[in-house]
């Protein structure tokens, strides 16, 4: 038995949920949710002590990180459709596009989402409610950040964070000119890795990633959006998932 803990289809969440209905996996869904800060919990820090999400549960297995889950899923189920070229040469291609997401292109997304979206949400909290989610949270990088997102992030680092999204939309727009695909000839886990942090950006940062500057990263995002399994997923899991208020950041 699977069972997919997520924030719902976006960021690292949608990675897994991307491959599974990729590969025709039957699951149960467990959206957890942020604006209740549901992942600082007790009864979800026993699935993953550090409180983040995605996690998978296999059988009773937990397998934390995104990439890593959809790697495992790979090996668990590798009759189902594959996501992995098979040739070593494009696995390796594959790996250093997962690899690039996961060390540089999700983290500059990351900052400048949090400071849109998760500041906003801890300043309506008071100082004594801020402390105490705070002491919830497991990973003191992560206290920093709410810190940091309560405050405003120092406008270099919001600078700088800009300049690595450019860097990261320069690669993608490069590599898409070349290829219909990130590694090889089909669709992978490089696609789908890079896609769950890329999907919406034509909206969230529309000065840089358009028709015009980036047309093939567009293309790209349409021709995913457009697959059978990414378009069931997203109207599956949007009616599964419960109303909330607002979305959270990776
Ligand atoms: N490296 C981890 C990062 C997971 C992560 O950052 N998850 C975010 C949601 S996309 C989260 O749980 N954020 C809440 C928090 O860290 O407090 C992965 O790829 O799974």
């Amino acid at each position: 038995m699977l069972t997919l803990y997520s924030f719902g289809p976006a960021a690292n969440s949608l990675k897994p949920l991307l491959a599974l209905y990729e590969k025709g996996l039957e699951f149960t869904p467990r959206f957890v949710d942020p604006t209740r800060f549901e992942h600082h919990e007790d009864w979800f820090k026993a699935i993953n002590p550090r409180g983040q999400v995605p996690a998978l549960d296999h059988d009773g297995h937990i397998i934390t990180e995104s990439t890593v889950i959809c790697e495992y899923l790979e090996d668990a189920f590798p009759d189902a459709p594959r996501l992995r070229p098979a040739d070593p040469v494009q696995i390796a291609e594959m790996r250093v596009w997962t690899k690039w997401v996961d060390e540089y292109f999700c983290w500059c997304v990351s900052t400048i989402g949090w400071e849109r979206m998760i500041g906003p949400m801890a300043r309506k909290l008071s100082d004594a409610e801020f402390e105490e989610k705070l002491k919830h949270i497991p990973i003191p990088e992560q206290q920093a950040k709410w810190r940091s997102a309560r405050t405003g992030f120092p406008q270099a680092v919001l600078d700088e964070e800009m300049r690595k999204i450019r860097v990261s939309i320069d690669r993608l727009e490069k590599r898409l000119s070349q290829s219909l695909w990130l590694a090889g000839e089909a669709y992978t886990l490089a696609d789908i890795c890079n896609f769950a942090i890329a999907n919406g950006m034509q909206h969230g940062y529309a000065d840089i990633v358009n028709k015009t500057a980036t047309p093939h990263l567009v293309a790209w995002i349409e021709r995913i959006n457009a697959r059978p399994a990414v378009q069931a997923m997203f109207a599956k899991s949007k009616s599964e998932m419960p109303a909330r208020p607002s979305a959270t950041a990776a």
